[in-house]
């Protein structure tokens, strides 16, 4: 927590830190409660692309995809392991990455490459309960909120941002909810509040 306090401070009197500011947005939910598990990311016209870097998986485990959400860069190969005894049949309808593995059983693996940007249900033809997302995006500040709905980002250039927040609960367009902001120098924070 004190070093948290102390960040600002020393991006002020480092130059060269102080064109890379800290942003760090606290999502509400309807009922004005940390929304847990939302996926958050600003965008900037001066902030960058995601890169690829090392692997991506999503494990079918216990009869679940884990991690429920993973976010990826926008050309992000992701694997797709089955650990259960059973089979599993994953497939995506979503339009960013539609894409059928069919049925393969423990320890066995496929891929998929996810070249565009948004956000991509995954479903299992064998398990209905089974779901889960890949949010795939091009910005490289993209963070799930924690359990306080909280999410803090450093290195981001001063100036207008789009700070998008996506959770499947999000009662708009792609359950997403898009806002404009500008970041001072300084960097800022700010609360997000889902409306009903
Ligand atoms: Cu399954």
């Amino acid at each position: 927590m004190v070093l948290r306090c102390l960040l600002p401070l020393v991006a002020l009197l480092v130059p060269g830190v102080a064109q890379a500011a800290a942003v760090t947005i606290d999502v509400r939910g309807s009922d004005g409660k940390p929304l847990a598990g939302a996926v958050i990311t600003v965008e900037s016209a001066r902030g960058g692309v995601a890169q690829v870097r090392g692997s991506y998986a999503i494990e079918q485990r216990d009869i679940a995809f884990q991690p429920h959400v993973l976010i990826v860069p926008v050309g992000a190969t992701v694997a797709f392991p089955n650990r259960d005894r059973v089979r599993h049949h994953v497939y995506s309808f979503s339009k960013p990455k539609a894409f059928d593995l069919k049925l393969y059983g423990r320890e066995d693996t496929r891929s998929v490459v996810f070249d565009k940007p948004g956000v991509v249900a995954l479903g299992c033809n064998i398990h209905d309960r089974m779901s889960g997302f890949v949010y795939v995006t091009a910005t490289p500040f993209a963070s799930q909120a924690d359990a306080g709905g909280h999410v803090r980002f450093d290195g981001v250039p001063p100036g207008a941002v789009t700070i998008r927040v996506w959770h499947p609960t999000i009662r708009s367009a792609s359950n997403t909810l898009a806002q404009a902001a500008t970041v001072p120098a300084a960097g800022f924070a700010t609360t997000v509040s889902i409306g009903r």
